[in-house]
């Protein structure tokens, strides 16, 4: 038998999208989802998924993935939004050019199915943020998506410390500085269930600017 491959879902009051994103799961893959605090009762829900679940107090996108790596065991991972809007049924194509060996990390680049999968303002600042990144790194970043690929050991020793929604930018950068190859993968982008955390409430948009900002101020020093 092979060992199955962890997918680190972070979750913030998920319950809505969790039943569809887990009775999706391919046989291959074992859902770690990382409960972040929620109140909306995602941790049993995610149990009776058939999740391994884990909790991490300390909020922030960031923190929760972070926790779902050290849980995990497999030597491939894929962290993914909690949120319904990529489809598991995707995640061999995501994986496959890091099994390859052709990539270090595998990106989703988002491929929006409706006009409301994927809400302008967010789609102006990431295809921004998309470019800084490209410009910065030379790395041909598109999109900086909500799914990823790597390996599991290699991504620890990043040591990314971001615990809130700098973390993609801040991997990408220290992905960079490792020498990683980075590979997008199309992946069909559908509206999300449930409510946005981040780049759907103004609280979290504003937040996920400002620690972009950061994260990419301290690279240009
Ligand atoms: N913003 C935020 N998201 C979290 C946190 N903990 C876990 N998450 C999860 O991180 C993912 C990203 O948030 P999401 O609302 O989808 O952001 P969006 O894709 O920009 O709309 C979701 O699966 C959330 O449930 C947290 O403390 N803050
Ligand atoms: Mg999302």
């Amino acid at each position: 038998m092979t060992i199955p491959i962890d997918v680190v879902f972070p979750c913030l009051n998920e319950a809505e999208a969790l039943p569809v994103l887990l009775a999706a799961l391919p046989p291959g893959y074992r859902a770690i989802v990382v409960d972040n605090g929620s109140t909306d009762g995602s941790a049993d829900v995610a149990l009776l998924g058939g999740a391994v679940v884990v909790s991490e107090p300390r909020r922030g996108y960031g923190a929760a993935v972070h926790a779902g790596l050290t849980a995990a065991t497999s030597d491939l991972v894929i962290v993914c939004d909690a949120d319904g809007t990529i489809d598991p049924a995707e995640f061999d194509a995501l994986v496959a050019p890091v099994r390859a060996g052709t990539a270090d990390l595998a990106v989703g680049r988002r491929r929006p199915t409706s006009r409301q999968a994927w809400p302008v303002p967010a789609r102006v600042a990431n295809v921004v943020l998309a470019w800084m990144l490209r410009s910065r790194t030379g790395l041909p970043l598109r999109d900086l998506g909500p799914v990823r690929a790597t390996r599991r050991a290699a991504l620890l020793e990043l040591e990314v410390r971001d615990k809130r929604s700098g973390y993609p930018v801040e991997l990408v950068l220290r992905a960079h500085r490792a020498g990683w190859r980075l590979s997008h993968v199309d992946m069909a982008y559908r509206p999300r269930i449930g409510r946005s955390k981040v780049t759907g409430s103004l609280r979290g948009y504003l937040t996920a600017v400002r620690d972009t900002r950061r994260r990419l101020a301290e690279a240009a020093r």
